[in-house]
């Protein structure tokens, strides 16, 4: 990319700062300049792209269909961009961003490689004080937060990695040039939805790979394609209609949904069902019956179909079995789409580890100790994962009414009202926030809806002469309750999962996510706004 980044330090006031220049950001700031209202919105990375910025490991590509996954703003913007693909590989979505920034002149509000700080709300002025690492001081009435529910990536803290003599990366802070593994001893610790998508190229390439396995994911291929001029041609035809009938569905984009039970089927009829999902690929499989994740007994049928493949496709048993989920249902760890990941393990130069059985006790100078072995390595891959849907928030100092941190308030978990906005903390704003369906949704989709919310939010006060807009400790509360309700009344929790916040030590044990589907929530605030902002303060 060949993006320099404005060195110039912003001082002064603002109508809204913007936190983060992924999906969120820069549709915000669209919408943000298309009110009228000045806007300065800060990135800690070298260039806008947020996810598609930073995660450029080999084999980085959505899971949503590319022309499900891109913005629905413009109809041009819609109809003028070709993607390539059925699902878009990361230099493409990084492209169409880019494209993006420049097709709506978005760039000169942006500041790179700034990353925010601290941001303090001051009651006798209503304005939030902004500060970055770069010495920035500015003040803005309102504060939107978009710093991306997958951005706060995390390397475990492993004894003696600082004597580790040879290379290491994190997915999620790949370098921009690329590495290259040949002829290398390549050892990669995880296997959720990076480690899939990179472990079969990265076998391709070194010497030899050791795969740190701690918990076995649930894959469905992604039967990636070229895209169909034919289903491109349709969908533009009618994308209008292929949008709403997207922000009215449970997850942000239609999938053939099926109402009835697993269990109420013949189990030939239900290995037809699951053949006919597992060779068109992709997510669509959660969707093959309607109960997979609310039933343990309908969701054992699928977890049984998924290790039959397994052992089908991998040669050696024993890999096969240490390959095989048990302890957790299908879905309830996002559900990993890969192209030929099983499949890798019949490499003669890749060689699965256990380390649930086996633990990692230390980095060594030359490699990695489990508690059974020592492994020679000259580069380590972390594909380790995040700390997700509040990493990123509390990683910024944010401080709101009486100097209350966000950080103290979410000790326990996170508290929001709609995953939009948080009590005590008035105009600010939170970006597919927690408590919000977000991760669990085509999240361009939700990124949109929350946007336009905001949008329309700021507008009413600016009619009506208000300050600002605060949520209540009464309707936070009230949307806390609903959203763990709801999580609870499914197969979540069962998971360890980065939902649960289970992948970051001492986190608090919360579903974070709401799971009351996309058009409900979307209906939801949309009733919260007519009812002149129901459960929120107004501001004078
Ligand atoms: P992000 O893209 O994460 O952008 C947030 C930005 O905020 C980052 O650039 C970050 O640097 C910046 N930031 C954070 N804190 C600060 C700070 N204090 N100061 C300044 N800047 C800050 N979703 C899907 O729906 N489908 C998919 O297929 C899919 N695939 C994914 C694949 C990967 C590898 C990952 C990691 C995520 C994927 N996601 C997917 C989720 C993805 O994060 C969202 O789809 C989307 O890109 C999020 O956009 P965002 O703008 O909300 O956040
Ligand atoms: O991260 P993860 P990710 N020792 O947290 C293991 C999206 N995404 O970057 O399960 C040993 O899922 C950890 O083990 P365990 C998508 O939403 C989408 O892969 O905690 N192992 C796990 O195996 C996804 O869900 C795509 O036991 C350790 C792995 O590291 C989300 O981003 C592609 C460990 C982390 O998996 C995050 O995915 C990529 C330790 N100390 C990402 N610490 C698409 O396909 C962690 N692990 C679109």
């Amino acid at each position: 990319m060949s993006e320099s980044p404005q060195r110039e330090r912003a001082t002064g006031a603002f109508d809204v700062a913007v936190v983060g220049a992924g999906f969120a950001g820069l549709y915000m700031l669209y919408r943000l300049r298309g009110l009228g209202l000045s806007a300065r919105l800060y990135e800690a990375g070298g260039g806008v792209g947020g996810t598609w910025f930073w995660n450029r490991y080999p084999g980085a590509r959505c899971d949503v269909e590319s022309m499900d996954y891109s913005y629905s703003f413009s109809d041009e913007l819609q109809q003028e961009w070709k993607w390539t693909e059925r699902y878009a590989s990361q230099p493409e979505i990084l492209a169409y961003i880019g494209h993006v920034a420049d097709r709506f002149d978005l760039r000169r509000d942006i500041q790179l490689e700034t990353r925010v700080t601290a941001a303090f709300f001051d009651e006798a002025t209503t304005r939030w004080a902004i500060q970055t690492d770069r010495g920035d001081r500015v003040s803005a009435r309102f504060c939107i937060m978009a710093t991306g529910c997958l951005s706060d990536a995390q390397v475990p803290k492993l004894e003696g990695f600082e004597t580790f003599e040879g290379k290491w990366y994190h997915t999620g802070h790949w370098p921009h040039e690329g590495v290259d593994f040949t002829g290398q001893r390549v050892g990669v610790i995880g296997t959720g939805s990076s480690a899939i998508q990179s472990i079969p190229l990265i076998a391709r390439q070194a010497a030899h790979l050791f795969v740190f396995q701690r918990t076995p994911n649930f894959s469905v291929p992604a039967r990636n394609a070229p895209l169909d001029p034919e289903y491109e041609r349709q969908v533009k035809s009618s994308y209008a209609e292929f949008r709403r009938q997207a922000r009215e569905s449970r997850v942000g984009f239609v999938v053939e949904r099926n109402d009835q039970s697993a269990l109420e089927v013949s189990s030939e009829e239900r290995q037809r069902a699951y053949e006919s999902r597992w060779s068109r690929g992709g997510l669509g499989f959660n969707a093959t019956f309607a109960d997979l994740l609310t039933s343990k007994e309908a969701n054992d049928t699928a977890a049984e179909f998924f290790r039959a493949k397994i052992q089908a496709i991998v040669r050696d048993a024993a890999v096969a079995e240490m390959l095989s989920p048990r302890d957790y249902p299908v879905g309830t760890k996002r559900l990993c789409v890969d192209t030929d990941y099983y499949d890798t393990f019949n490499r003669d130069n890749v060689t699965l580890v256990d380390v649930r059985r086996a633990p990692i006790e230390a980095i060594t100078r030359h490699g990695l100790r489990t508690r059974e072995a020592e492994y020679e390595l000259d580069s380590l891959v972390f594909a380790t994962g995040f700390d997700a849907m509040t990493g990123a928030l509390l990683g910024i100092d944010i401080r709101g009414r009486a100097g209350a941190t966000l950080r103290e308030k979410w000790a326990a978990g996170p508290r929001t009202y709609l995953g939009v906005a948080t009590a005590g903390f008035p105009n600010l704003f939170t970006i597919t926030g927690p408590g919000s369906p977000s991760v669990l949704s085509n999240m361009i989709v939700s990124i949109e809806q929350h946007v336009d919310w905001i949008a329309d939010c700021l507008v009413y006060l600016r009619e009506r002469g208000l300050g600002g807009i605060e949520a209540s400790v009464d309707a936070e509360d009230e949307w806390v309750a609903h959203v763990n309700e709801v999580g609870h009344a499914t197969l979540y929790p069962l998971a360890n999962s980065w939902y649960m916040g289970a992948n970051v030590p001492g986190k608090p044990r919360i579903f974070m996510p709401y799971v009351g589907g996309v058009g409900a929530y979307r209906q939801k605030c949309d009733d919260v706004a007519a009812k002149g902002y129901e459960g929120f303060a107004l501001i004078a």
